[in-house]
């Protein structure tokens, strides 16, 4: 007589709450094994993949970041969450609600689109997490945001400001602009970590280089960001490329010099009394990724967002 296996799909089949018993290694694949749904009753948090990467410079493949950031997360099992000591999903009733609709054929009605669907995700009680894609879908995201909450303040890790001019265009190196310009965010309340290449401006958001990471350290980090940022509604922005290339290959323009994970999630770790509105990760890559060390470090950090999600309810 042996135990029953343990039941398996609970993308599909597994409830609203609680961890997943599918195997690490098996399964079907969704974030974190939520369940899929579209149906945002009793939701805490939707997490949602946009597979869009028609406006980068450089190397494209981030269409590809939904599905391996998602394949990624099943190396988290329904045990409690590392750091946090808890099963979020106990506390926390989060969905995978799919991926966005767009015509691919139609990149210039991506942006309404996108914030028209975003909008509507976000027009309860319910949060959204969403996983890119290129760094314009923050564009639409921060304009659904901002319909929602008002002025936000940009929390980005990058290792681009993203403010270069777009002429009207759809840019991921101008999106940022774009949201000052359009009053999406304060930008006196807002600020960028681990920069390390040059814009024409800096529209007036604070800035930590990538280079100032050791002399501030991490503590040094999270105060500025709580001092910028105070009470204001906040949207974080992830672009793995903030990561050196040696801990996030798999991206579009990856640049050297950049944080460690260690350091970007003790960072990520240290900003739970920051009032988090919505947020997503971005520019993930498979194509130039390796044993999926990239699309790892991504649902770590879709993971911590969760947690801190998780820990602020509980309080
Ligand atoms: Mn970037």
């Amino acid at each position: 007589m042996t135990d029953a296996p343990r039941p398996t799909d609970n993308a599909v089949f597994g409830q609203l709450m609680g961890g997943s018993p599918d195997a690490t290694f098996g399964g079907v694949l969704s974030f974190m094994r939520r369940r899929y749904s579209r149906d945002l009753a009793n939701v805490d948090a939707v997490v949602w993949g946009i597979p869009f990467d028609q406006s980068v410079s450089n190397r494209p493949g981030a269409r590809f970041g939904p599905a391996a950031i998602r394949r990624a997360s099943a190396i988290f099992d329904g045990d409690p969450q590392y750091p946090f000591g808890f099963d979020p999903f106990a506390t926390l009733a989060v969905i995978d609600y799919g991926d966005a609709a767009f015509d691919y054929t139609q990149p210039q009605g991506f942006a309404d689109a996108i914030a028209a669907q975003a909008g509507e995700i976000i027009k309860g009680e319910a949060q959204l997490f969403s996983l890119g894609g290129d760094h314009f879908v923050t564009y639409p995201l921060l304009k659904a945001h901002a319909a929602r909450h008002g002025r936000l303040a940009l929390v980005q890790f990058d290792a681009h400001q993203d403010t270069w001019p777009d002429h009207g265009g759809i840019s991921h190196g101008g999106f940022v602009a774009r949201a000052v310009r359009e009053g999406f965010i304060d930008p006196a309340s807002s600020i960028q970590v681990g920069i390390r290449t040059v814009a024409p401006e800096d529209c007036g958001i604070h800035i930590v280089h990538g280079h100032e990471i050791d002399t501030l350290g991490v503590a040094g980090v999270i105060g500025r960001i709580r001092e910028v940022v105070g009470d204001l509604p906040a949207y974080l922005t992830f672009d793995i490329d903030c990561l050196d290339p040696a801990f996030a290959p798999g991206t579009g323009t990856p640049v050297a010099g950049g944080l460690s994970s260690r350091e970007a999630l003790a960072i990520l770790r240290g900003l739970g009394t920051v009032d988090f509105i919505g947020g997503d990760v971005v520019e993930v890559a498979p194509p130039y990724d390796h044993a999926d060390i990239t699309a790892i470090a991504a649902s770590t950090v879709a993971l911590y967002y969760l947690g801190l999600l998780a820990e602020r309810r509980r309080d």
